[in-house]
């Protein structure tokens, strides 16, 4: 089987998909790269990634970018574990909808909410429209779950979560019940837990 390589700086976006593997439970090996001492920069990483970020995934020959790519990658490529919609599945468009929903919509609100911009931009032109509204949405998705897609979990919980998790902590998204009550159902997982304690260790390393 292929070897899956992830480039990881912890704590960041990569933890995500540090996240996602423990989901997955195939092997997997960890480069850890310090954004602080600019490995990310770094030649050898830049024909990896051009972009200078994390997360970036090899799997043998393969390298996947971007978190959501990745996550929806591992999921259709390993569909044992069922994190996955499998293409000719009705639900898979929502599926699909809460995979890009989460960087196209839930990360530039909150972005955009965290560093405003100087004039503010017509709803119309921003491609989630405005931060309560989005934020409504998916409070309303999550609000009965337990999961995105009900029953099931998926890599867009993964992705989704993550984003609500992260953003609820540092302050960045307002305190509402149905994401407190999201996150303890993802935080209770115990991929979710191992993936934890994985990345406080990374973050000893790379602060050694
Ligand atoms: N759109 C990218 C964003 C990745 C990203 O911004 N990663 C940050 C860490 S959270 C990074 O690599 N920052 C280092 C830098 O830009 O120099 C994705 O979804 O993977």
């Amino acid at each position: 089987m292929a070897k899956l390589t992830l480039y990881h700086a912890s704590p960041s976006r990569s933890s995500i998909v540090l996240w996602m593997l423990e989901e997955v439970g195939e092997p997997y090996d960890v480069r850890l790269l310090s954004l602080s001492k600019g490995e990310n920069r770094a030649a050898g990483y830049l024909a990896t990634n051009p972009m200078g970020k994390v997360p970036a995934l090899k799997h043998g020959d393969t390298v996947i970018t971007e978190v959501a790519a990745i996550c929806t990658y591992l999921a259709d490529e390993f569909p044992a574990a069922g994190l996955n919609v499998p293409v000719g599945t009705p639900r898979r468009g929502l599926y699909l909808k809460w995979l890009f929903f989460g960087p196209g919509c839930i990360e530039p609100a909150v972005i955009d909410r965290a560093a405003p911009r100087k004039e503010e931009a017509r709803r119309g032109m921003l491609g989630y429209g405005d931060f309560d509204t989005t934020m409504n949405v998916v409070a309303k998705a999550v609000e009965q779950g337990p999961y995105l897609m009900g029953e099931q979990f998926t890599a867009a919980d993964v992705v989704v979560g993550s984003h609500i998790r992260w953003g609820t902590m540092f302050k960045l998204i307002p305190e509402r019940g149905e994401f407190a009550a999201y996150s303890a159902r993802l935080a209770a997982r115990p991929a979710a837990q191992r993936a934890a304690t994985k990345d406080k260790d990374y973050a000893a390393q790379t602060a050694a």
